[in-house]
């Protein structure tokens, strides 16, 4: 699973990357060779189940504490959002590219409003960040116009001359974009385009099902940043009234790389997406003064600095996954006494069986079947699934 943070310059994306995939690489240890710069490994926090057998879990990868479970989600900074970045401008080709291997996309907006437009700084709440929003998405849309015009009219009218089924050559066709038949069917239908002959369509048309396919494959989550601003709550309670329809989320990107450092340095205890934190050692003025803003300004005024809640959200309402547990109803521990060494991110509603083949490939193809262990019931192939589960898969060797 991979998270695209997008955004034009200023609004803090860097920051928020920093701040989601610092970690103490002794503890966090994740098997990724460091690619590109831009890539990094952030952490789903998720209240672990070994609380619920008192033990203490040993993670294989990501790290547990205090019966927290943080676990890696793959994440990316996609700098390079420019004006026409559809059209190449800028980075643009290799903003797209980037941005096109993301399962779901971070928007960082300066909620504050104090980065216009060609993302220079001004003064806080001198522009719209409702702006912003738009803008994205008509960089997107155009972009996802771009992809399907290049070759419709070949491939338009190559399946006109067949019987193939509408839904079917378009998946074939844009598959590179991550769509399904099913949700290409599924869109169709929405936006009234299923019984329309694929060399009939035009460019309207074309922008409207492009859309529609955008939303689909790269649903998003706006982080509303800077909120340590002054403007930022007003404009925040403004956006939610505003875009209905998207998960907004207030976060202050600055505050909580300041907490994670300060923690990896020992000087203070955080716990990432925690509403405190506590002072363990030895703290300079200067040091003093910026733990005691963010401790009044950000975690008392919002519950905690957002970044966390924003991947959170991300990964479990708008990707809609789950974390599922394998483990043995006698036993917790792998063979090297490792307890519940491995957690498992799934869609919602997958199965007992989807979890088997998640697991192993043989697990899947000679599932006999599961038990829900903490229930010790017994389950078949069908049993659907729910966040924070535990399961034994009982397969044929
Ligand atoms: N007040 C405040 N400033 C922030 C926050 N996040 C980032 N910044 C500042 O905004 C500026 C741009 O940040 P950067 O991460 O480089 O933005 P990018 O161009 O989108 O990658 C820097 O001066 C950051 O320190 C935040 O949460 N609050
Ligand atoms: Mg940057």
């Amino acid at each position: 699973m991979l998270i695209g943070v997008v955004g034009k310059a200023n609004t803090g994306k860097s920051t928020f990357f920093k701040a989601a995939t610092l970690m103490d690489v002794e503890i966090a240890n994740y098997p990724f060779a460091t690619i590109k710069p831009n890539h990094g490994v952030g952490f789903l926090r998720v209240p672990c189940v070994d609380k619920d057998f008192n033990t203490q879990c040993n993670p294989r990868t990501g790290y547990c504490k205090e019966h927290e479970r943080f676990i890696p989600v793959d994440v990316i900074d996609v700098a390079g959002l420019v004006p026409g970045a559809h059209e190449g401008k800028g980075m643009g080709l290799e903003f797209l590219n980037d941005l096109n291997q993301a399962d779901c996309l971070v928007h960082v907006i300066d909620c504050s409003g104090s980065t216009n437009e060609g993302g220079e700084p001004v003064e806080p709440g001198t522009h719209d960040p409702a702006k912003d929003i738009k803008f994205l998405e008509e960089e997107l849309d155009h972009w996802y116009l771009g992809i399907l015009k290049k070759p419709w009219e070949k491939f338009s009218r190559a399946t006109a001359q067949t019987n193939e089924d509408v839904a079917k050559s378009l998946h074939k066709q844009f598959s590179g974009l991550g769509s399904t038949e099913d949700m290409i069917k599924d869109l169709l239908e929405r936006t009234g385009l299923e019984d329309k002959k694929l060399n009939t369509w035009n460019e309207e048309e074309l922008f409207r099902f492009g859309k529609a396919l955008r939303k689909a494959t790269k649903p998003m989550i706006i982080a509303a940043n800077k909120l340590d601003l002054p403007q930022a709550q007003e404009n925040l309670e403004r956006l939610r009234e505003e875009f209905p329809e998207h998960v907004i989320v207030g976060c202050s990107a600055v505050s909580e790389l300041a907490l994670k450092e300060a923690d990896k340095h020992q000087a203070i205890h955080y716990l990432p997406g925690d509403d405190h934190f506590t002072v363990k050692g030895e703290l300079n003025e200067q040091q003093k003064k910026g733990l005691e803003y963010i401790k009044t300004n950000v975690l008392a005024k919002h519950g905690s600095t957002g970044v966390q809640a924003v991947i959170n959200k991300a990964v479990l309402e708008v990707l809609d996954h789950i974390a599922v547990w394998p483990g043995g109803v006698h036993k917790l521990a792998d063979k090297d006494g490792n307890v519940l060494p491995d957690v498992f991110l799934l869609p919602a509603k997958s199965t007992a069986l989807d979890f088997a083949y998640k697991v192993h490939t043989d697990f899947g193809k000679h599932f006999i079947r599961a038990i829900h262990v903490p229930t010790k019931r017994t389950v078949g192939k069908d049993f659907e699934l729910h966040h924070r589960d535990v399961i034994e898969i009982i397969a044929d060797k």
